[in-house]
């Protein structure tokens, strides 16, 4: 049986401010940070966990954020320099479905779409608050139609009609597959673990925290539903690496993401 692979898919950069990485604590001005996809190379399929943004999104609706992102930095780009199609694909999990995390779903025209219950009814009936974070609901054409703004013309739209499978509670996916629930950040969050062969397990937090120094201020991000439960996650996470003796990875940190292996390289 073949051993599982983990490939990060390095989707670009975006700026915010570093109030916004740590809320209330800065320091300010502009903060660049990497967004990834991380697919999953298993027995039972290829899974991809969150999708990056997709640039004329942000470029149309956030463009403050300063998108960088070259044609190898797409999913399609991504993951044809590992020599896939996106119909090769078979799961996508969505850690949430912030633009920033589900921008490339609707390429992934085969996949069954998994998310946590919450999340999906959450991205539909946000907060007004909230309403940047969900900004881009192509994932989900039904939702995205009925949206106030129409949607600009996009050819990958005209095919893509997902199937969700919703989940609750801490689970194990398939074999070494971990989702846990981090929720606080959103509604619905999900961070994963994932159990291999040759090498300690990697906790991906996605954005119950953003990076290193978010998990050793004890410091959260401003863009959140719940700041406690955001806070109980930090912890949350931390415990879990500790039991596990998991290497966390972080999900907008330039300095780390610098450190990772990125594809066509892969841990296993
Ligand atoms: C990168 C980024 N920018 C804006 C928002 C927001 O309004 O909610 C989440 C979020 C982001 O992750
Ligand atoms: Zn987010
Ligand atoms: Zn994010």
């Amino acid at each position: 049986m073949a051993d599982t692979k983990v490939y990060l898919l390095d989707g670009g950069t975006l700026v915010i401010d570093g109030y916004h990485v740590f809320w209330n604590r800065g320091p300010g001005g502009e903060v660049r940070f990497p967004c990834y996809a991380v697919l999953i190379e298993h027995k039972d399929g290829r899974y991809i966990f969150d999708t990056g943004y997709d640039h004329a999104h942000v470029q149309r609706v956030l463009p403050f954020e300063k998108p960088i992102q070259t044609r190898e930095q797409t999913i399609p780009g991504a993951l044809a320099t590992l020599g896939l199609k996106p119909q090769d694909i078979d799961y996508v999990i969505n850690s949430h479905y912030h633009f920033d995390h589900c921008g490339g779903n609707k390429h992934l025209t085969k996949a069954c779409t998994l998310c946590h219950a919450k999340e999906l009814e959450a991205s539909g009936n946000c907060q007004p608050f909230e309403h940047l974070g969900y900004s881009d609901l192509t994932f989900h054409p039904e939702l995205a139609r009925k949206q106030k703004n129409p949607l600009p013309p996009d050819p990958a739209m005209d095919i893509y009609t997902p199937r969700f499978e919703t989940l609750k509670g801490d689970q194990e996916i398939a074999k070494g597959l971990w989702l846990f629930e981090t929720p606080g950040h959103t509604a619905g969050h999900y961070s994963l673990m994932v159990e291999l062969k040759g090498r300690r397990p990697m906790l991906f937090t996605a954005d119950a925290c953003y990076s290193k120094k978010n998990m050793d201020l004890m410091c959260i991000s401003s863009f959140h539903l719940d700041p406690v439960a955001s806070v109980k996650s930090l912890h949350c996470l931390k415990e879990l690496a500790a039991k596990h003796d998991a290497e966390l990875f972080y999900s907008h940190d330039a300095e780390s993401f610098a450190t990772y292996q990125k594809g066509p390289a892969y841990y296993a």
